[in-house]
């Protein structure tokens, strides 16, 4: 038998914040973004996930040289520390060029400048030392569906996916689905369409996703099963591990905090097919309560990471002979009564 996976986490610098919500401001003191990157090995994460902006903060205001010599800088800084950049998303939500979208927006000046941020958002990920880049579409909707064109605007993703690929021979993409939120509607909605997507494009092999827990509940849809479906096609790039109780507002809650469920399901679903044999990160993507006093706050990041590994257990020790017998006779009441006694831990 092989030896058990060994799973190694990443995390975000956004996922230690001052809990501010669309209704109110900070709840905790600002806590410097240089110095979060000592907190990493303490707490069991190697992986960092870098928005290009977390790289080289404004970035805009400087010249393709600089960027890269600064990106360079923090790519020595994580080597030093024993840290790996796991990938960089391209921050393109918070610039005026992209109120109304990036690469879908209707002006021909909007969709420049998200081009050109996107080459930026490559060359810091080469920079820093890692090869994925990360396409989480925030503004690619439409809060009326007559606002823009919608075949159009699937042309104009393809169109960036495979400017990309050809603006770096080695970088991979990967795509981060989400229903809704920001918009009222997003085009990449689930791993199916962002699998198209892959397919469609000059190389597919390059093109994989990430898949997020909260997001995958956002659509209706089991993440587990968003997450087997990339795995079948060998395209999970990396997990947004986290939790989301119903459809509202995306809550990032802890991994296993609104169904434990189905976070043993998302557990099986990755160790029965080797995720993480091939150095892919468990990534979380937490946030912290608002109520959460003190700073900086990192239990949200402990707990999940924590609760991951309870789970893990729990998959090596759940009884696939008694599973699969009771497949065999169709015998599902059974085989509910073992998984939730397997999970309570009780007989
Ligand atoms: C939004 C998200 C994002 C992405 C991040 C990296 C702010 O719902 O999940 O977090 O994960 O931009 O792609
Ligand atoms: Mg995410």
């Amino acid at each position: 038998m092989s030896s058990p996976t060994e799973y190694k986490f990443s995390f975000g610098p956004w996922n230690i914040s001052e809990g501010a919500d669309p209704f109110g401001p900070p709840v905790r003191p600002v806590f410097p973004h240089e110095s979060k990157f000592a907190l990493y090995k303490p707490l069991g994460f190697d992986g960092v996930q870098f928005h290009d902006d977390d790289v080289v903060p404004d970035l805009d205001k400087l010249s393709p040289q600089q960027l890269v010599a600064k990106a360079r800088e923090v790519g020595s800084m994580l080597q030093n520390q024993g840290l790996t950049a796991e990938f960089v998303a391209p921050r393109m939500w918070f610039a005026e060029q992209t109120v109304d979208g990036c690469y879908t927006s209707n002006r021909a000046s909007d969709r420049q400048y998200a081009w050109d941020r996107t080459q930026r958002c490559v060359d810091v990920a080469r920079a820093v030392g890692c090869k994925a880049i990360v396409f989480w579409l925030a503004r690619e909707g439409t809060y009326l569906r007559e606002a823009k064109n919608p075949k159009l605007a699937y042309e104009r993703l393809l169109s960036v996916i495979n400017q990309t690929l050809e603006y770096d021979r080695e970088i991979e993409i990967w795509i981060e689905p989400k229903p809704n939120e920001p918009t009222d509607q997003a085009y990449v909605p689930t791993a199916g369409h962002a699998i198209a997507l892959a397919y469609a494009s000059q190389d597919h092999r390059r093109v994989k996703t990430i898949i997020e827990s909260a997001h995958a509940i956002l659509a209706n849809l089991d993440p587990s099963d968003e997450m087997a479906f990339c795995l079948a096609h060998d395209k999970l790039g990396s997990v947004h591990l986290n939790d989301q109780n119903g459809l509202k507002y995306d809550q990032d809650k802890n991994f296993g905090a609104a169904n434990l469920r189905a976070a043993f399901n998302q557990v099986l679903v990755l160790e029965e097919n080797g995720y993480g044999r091939r150095g892919e990160y468990v990534g979380l993507d937490v946030k912290a309560m608002r109520t959460q006093a003190g700073t900086p706050v990192l239990d949200h990041l402990v707990t999940s990471r924590k609760i991951f590994l309870h789970l893990v257990e729990k998959v090596r020790t759940y009884d696939r002979k008694i599973v699969e017998a009771h497949r065999a006779a169709r015998d599902y009441e059974a085989l509910e009564q073992y998984t939730l006694q397997h999970l309570l831990g009780v007989k």
